[in-house]
């Protein structure tokens, strides 16, 4: 019913001319159209039994060409979005107004798996997500789930910027799926309403949401945590309603979904780093003209220090909202739980289906020690 809803609410937000070029020429009813089976084929969250709404539209002239939607499971406001919306705007910069980018957070458009599929079916043109999910689709992107695999953020993007990172971002490009720019999350904490978590052990018998993600759900299931996959638009009132007790985000997610609301305790895990790649659809890509294809590529890697500069911001001054709102922050030491996750390097890196190729592994490890 909320599907048939927001189908609904989508169709009249396209009549109204919400979207640029609604009617105004083949592509971009094409695009229009793929925004509204996006939506029924997808979202699960709250907000979906509202309307969507686009924190964007860059397309306000209607005179687009190519309107491309985007879909993100968060907020407006986290630096997904911020940077997403920065790409449509350097798209009508570079091409006078005919490739422009609305841009639906808060998993309106669907779940981040809904969305990477999205990019296949295409219903939707653009998409930035966590990597993890990726593991539903590809091995290529595992390696970013070895817990506690970047000691910092400077080397996250050190990796992520070197040939094996541009290597990993452009692997799936033959199943629709191209990477064009590293955006990123960060590095995550876990939040929760029991106790205060500074060692492993604390985590004993908390239910835990994770991302869908087998070495997460490993992860914790050897710390001790009883996890549960679940997608980002059910998670609040999961926590609310205290079905889990538990999830772990980078901070910018945390405080722009005001889990504080429902979450007393935060302790500064760091225990993955998130990396972000931002994907268009390569048949969409592929059917773009040329000088479009140029702007794509240029507006996408234009916008990755003004998305990081964001993510960096966004740590501290949604720490500090946090606190401020009465969560109660723990900085653990890290060792115990390295340890203790330590055995997950030895069972993941293998060749094999659902296993992180040990060539790989060791060129990550190589561009970390330059
Ligand atoms: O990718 O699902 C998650 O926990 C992710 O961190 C979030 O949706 C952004």
């Amino acid at each position: 019913m909320k599907k048939r809803v927001l189908a609904i609410a989508m169709a009249t937000l396209l009549c109204a001319g919400v979207f640029a070029g609604c009617g105004s020429s083949s592509n971009s009813s094409a695009s229009s159209g793929s925004a509204t089976s996006a939506a029924s084929s997808g979202s699960t969250s709250a907000a979906a039994s509202t309307s969507a709404e686009a924190t964007t539209s860059t397309a306000a002239t209607g005179d687009a060409e190519y309107a491309m939607v985007c879909g993100t499971s968060v907020p407006d406001a986290h630096p997904y979005c911020l940077g997403m919306v920065r790409i449509g705007e350097l798209l009508v910069e570079k091409t006078d107004g005919a490739v422009t980018l609305d841009v639906f957070g808060n998993s309106q458009l669907g779940s981040e798996r809904d969305l990477i599929e999205g990019l296949q079916l295409g219903t939707v043109q653009m998409t930035t997500v966590s990597t993890a999910p990726l593991a539903g689709f590809t091995d290529m992107f595992l390696v970013f789930d070895l817990p506690f695999l970047f000691p910092d953020t400077e080397t996250a993007r050190k990796v992520l910027d070197s040939e094996v990172g541009m290597e990993i971002l452009h692997s799936i490009e033959d199943q629709g799926i191209k990477g064009v720019a590293w955006f990123e999350n960060g590095f995550r904490n876990v939040t929760n309403n029991v106790r205060q978590i500074n060692v492993p052990d604390d985590l004993k018998g908390i239910k835990i949401r994770t991302m869908e993600n087998q070495m997460h759900m490993d992860a914790f299931s050897i710390m001790g945590a009883d996890p549960t996959p679940m997608a980002m638009g059910d998670l609040f009132t999961a926590l609310q309603q205290g079905t889990i007790d538990a999830e772990e985000n980078p901070i910018p997610i945390i405080e722009t979904n005001k889990f504080q609301e429902v979450q007393d305790y935060l302790s500064m895990t760091g225990h993955l780093f998130s990396p972000a790649p931002v994907f268009i659809s390569t048949d969409y890509f592929n059917a773009l003209p040329e000088e479009y294809q140029t702007a794509v590529l240029e507006a996408s890697e234009e916008a990755v220090p003004y998305q990081r500069q964001q993510i960096d911001e966004q740590n501290v001054s949604g720490l500090e909202a946090l606190q401020a709102d009465g969560m109660e922050v723990a900085y653990p030491d890290q060792e115990p739980f390295k340890e203790v996750t330590a055995p997950l390097y030895d069972k993941y890196i293998q060749e094999g289906a659902g296993m992180v190729s040990p060539d790989i592994y060791q060129r990550v490890l190589d561009v970390m020690a330059e």
